[in-house]
């Protein structure tokens, strides 16, 4: 039987079981990413596990995030991570430098190439054929140490590009038609492969865009073959010896295919607050727009920069519309200036932010008050740009642009008429000085970590308790994302680095009061609806709740990278064997899991009680033998503390 993509590298990383439905399996990695809103806790971890150089081909920390410092925390993040990174044998992307996803895919990415990153979209990095995951600051922390990355074997979709795009359609209609397809969790436990003669038809930075929003669909990654097109960005790179051809075998069998004609496709748009709400831009009709932003890992490429530049040139921006530009890397903001894009935007009005994430985690640029913002990201989940009633739409750089214009949400299609052929310089302009390598590890020894009074220690974990009797200390919906579970912005991100503190801000997108009764309850159990913990890789999500005292998590099912964070914290994720018994349990409920250790460790029926409402509710808990350990053990930390000894 012929092998997709994803099979070829998943079985040339092998180190622990076999591929097969549902199976767990290790994987070597080798490369991993971080970036400083996860990349503290991630290097804390590191450096509780006691491993003194990095055991991967290549590790790179990068600051992107929290670039905005209105005190001394993130400031002192970057230093911090900064001095791991020269201690451990760590390279290091200076703040200036860009977003990871754009820095990694252009300077470091390699078909072929396992990558992990504490970052849920780091598959935009399948976009030139690495299989690339998104994975929690811990799971990244052992990598890194050499440890082996487990997840289950994922199923194979294939989705099957035919045709061509038409003038100011863009990737980003292509992803955003497989999202209103297949929904945010239409890719949970799914590896996605595109193929087809449409793939030809798309550059580098163009499957990047489809593979960096795969992460809305759920999916464990997604990834693009390895061919000519990639051979040449690489070269445009001056790193064409990383380059490898990667194509699935024609027998190749796939759990599901879709079909696209890229011909069909139109301007789209993900309306509030979810990326999969899409609907096209003529749908939508007329809607005055206050905000555009463009920029963010899945638009920020010289392609997405080199169409706006040709749309605005000679404008002016609308006097009702706020542009912002954020280019996603140095070289990417370098290449506008030299090919004179640059001053196409700053005549038009854009205002010009740092390469860096910017409003897209909400650092900055929030919204006016029930503001339409018009977006190039890959996330609108609510509340999530710093406006709460704001409605936030993702677009691609074309619609952006054009509706910076008008003030109106416009199809280019509609307006611009020909397009140019946009074609990519033969030769990017090439120069990593703001990415420092690491001390020698002869120097290494003597590396000073930079601490800040902020950088408090990971949270204490338990093992798993024998039972656990505690109330419910909040009950919500589906689709919760980690953004409800740990809002991000301004105001929060400074506190990555202290739980305690950070702690305060959980849950309070849902419900103000959720911190301190958790802490008053002493220990408690969450109760939530369908894919649960949705979103980010911040395992804020999950080390939060444990600071508060949540034993365990008790949903209709689970988005991946959460799920597996909670273990990793020692919170022991549930689902209901009846979706239905969701009903059944209200906020207070006095709720047990009686002998909870020894029926798992006996692969027993665990029965949640209510004693409240005097009912028995069936739970899976669905764990492997490595992940029962790692509870048993009290999370990750220490389960790899007991096995690095
Ligand atoms: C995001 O887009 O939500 C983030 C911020 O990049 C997160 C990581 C984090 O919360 O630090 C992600 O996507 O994993
Ligand atoms: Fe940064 Fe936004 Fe990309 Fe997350 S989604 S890595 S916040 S640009």
């Amino acid at each position: 039987m012929g092998l997709t993509i994803a099979q070829k590298i998943l079985l040339a990383h092998l180190t622990d079981g076999k591929l097969g439905k549902g199976l767990e399996i290790g994987l070597k990695i080798d490369q991993t990413l971080t970036q400083d809103a996860t990349g503290t806790m991630a290097y804390l971890e590191f450096e509780a596990m006691g491993v003194e150089q990095v055991r991967t081909e290549k590790s790179v920390a990068y600051i992107d995030h929290n670039t905005l410092q209105s005190g001394f925390e993130n400031a002192d993040d970057h230093r911090f991570i900064a001095s791991c990174a020269k201690k451990h044998g760590i390279y290091f992307s200076r703040p200036g430098n860009g977003i990871c996803h754009q820095v990694h895919l252009e300077r470091f990415a390699k078909p072929g190439k396992t990558l992990i990153g504490s970052d849920s979209h780091t598959p935009t990095a399948g976009g030139i054929g690495s299989l690339a995951i998104g994975a929690g600051g811990l799971d990244v922390a052992v990598a890194m140490g050499g440890g082996a990355y487990y997840i289950t074997t994922p199923e194979m979709v294939r989705i099957n590009l035919t045709g061509k795009l038409r003038p100011w359609v863009a990737a980003k209609d292509v992803i955003l038609e497989i999202l209103r397809l297949l929904s945010v969790k239409g890719g949970v436990g799914k590896i996605i492969e595109y193929g087809g003669e449409g793939v030809q038809t798309l550059s580098v930075p163009e499957r990047a865009t489809i593979t960096n929003m795969g992460a809305e669909l759920g999916a464990t990654t997604s990834i693009f073959p390895s061919d000519e097109i990639t051979r040449k960005f690489l070269r445009a790179q001056g790193r064409e010896e990383d380059w490898e051809e990667l194509l699935p075998d024609p027998d190749a069998v796939y759990d599901e295919t879709y079909e696209i004609d890229l011909s069909s496709l139109v301007p789209m748009a993900a309306c509030p607050h979810s990326p999969d709400n899409v609907k096209t831009i003529r749908e939508l009709g007329e809607l005055k727009v206050d905000q555009v932003c463009i920029g963010s890992c899945t638009n920020s490429s010289l392609l997405d920069m080199m169409k706006v530049a040709f749309i605005l040139r000679g404008k002016t921006c609308h006097p009702d519309v706020s542009l912002s530009i954020a280019p996603g890397s140095k070289q990417v903001l370098g290449m506008m200036a030299d090919l004179g894009l640059l001053s196409n935007l700053i005549g038009a009005g854009a205002r010009i932010l740092e390469s860096a994430c910017g409003p897209c985690i909400g650092m900055g640029q929030s919204p006016n008050s029930k503001g339409v913002s018009l977006r190039t990201f890959n996330r609108n989940f609510l509340g999530r740009s710093g406006t709460k009633d704001a409605g936030v739409y993702l677009v691609s750089p074309e619609v952006a642009a054009i509706s910076a214009l008008t003030g109106y949400l416009t199809d280019p299609s509609e307006v611009l008429g020909e397009m140019p052929d946009f074609v990519l310089p033969e030769k990017f302009s090439v120069n990593d000085n703001m990415i420092t390598p690491p001390a020698s590890p002869e120097e290494a020894v003597s590396v000073e970590i930079l601490r800040g009074p902020n950088i408090k220690p990971y949270p204490q974990t338990a093992p798993l308790a024998d039972s656990i009797s505690a109330p419910c200390s909040l009950k919500v919906e589906d689709n919760i994302t980690t953004d409800h579970i740990m809002p991000a912005g301004s105001k929060i991100l400074p506190l990555r680095s202290n739980i305690p503190e950070i702690s305060k801000h959980c849950f309070t997108v849902c419900d103000e009061g959720f911190p301190a009764r958790a802490l008053e309850m002493g220990q408690s159990i969450i109760v939530g609806g369908a894919n649960y913990g949705q979103g980010s890789s911040r395992e804020h999500a999950a080390l939060a709740p444990l600071y508060l005292g949540v034993k365990a998590v008790v949903v209709k099912s689970f988005a991946r990278i959460h799920r597996s964070n909670l273990i990793n914290a020692g919170i022991l994720p549930l689902t209901f064997v009846n979706e239905a018994d969701y009903d059944k349990i209200d906020q207070g409920d006095e709720l047990e899991l009686a002998n909870v250790k020894a029926v798992i460790r006996a692969d027993g029926q665990l029965i949640l009680k209510n004693k409240t409402k005097n009912c028995d509710i069936p739970v899976h808990y669905d764990l492997t033998g490595r992940a029962k350990d790692i509870l048993m053990a009290g999370g990750l930390l220490e389960y790899t503390r007991e096995n690095l000894k």
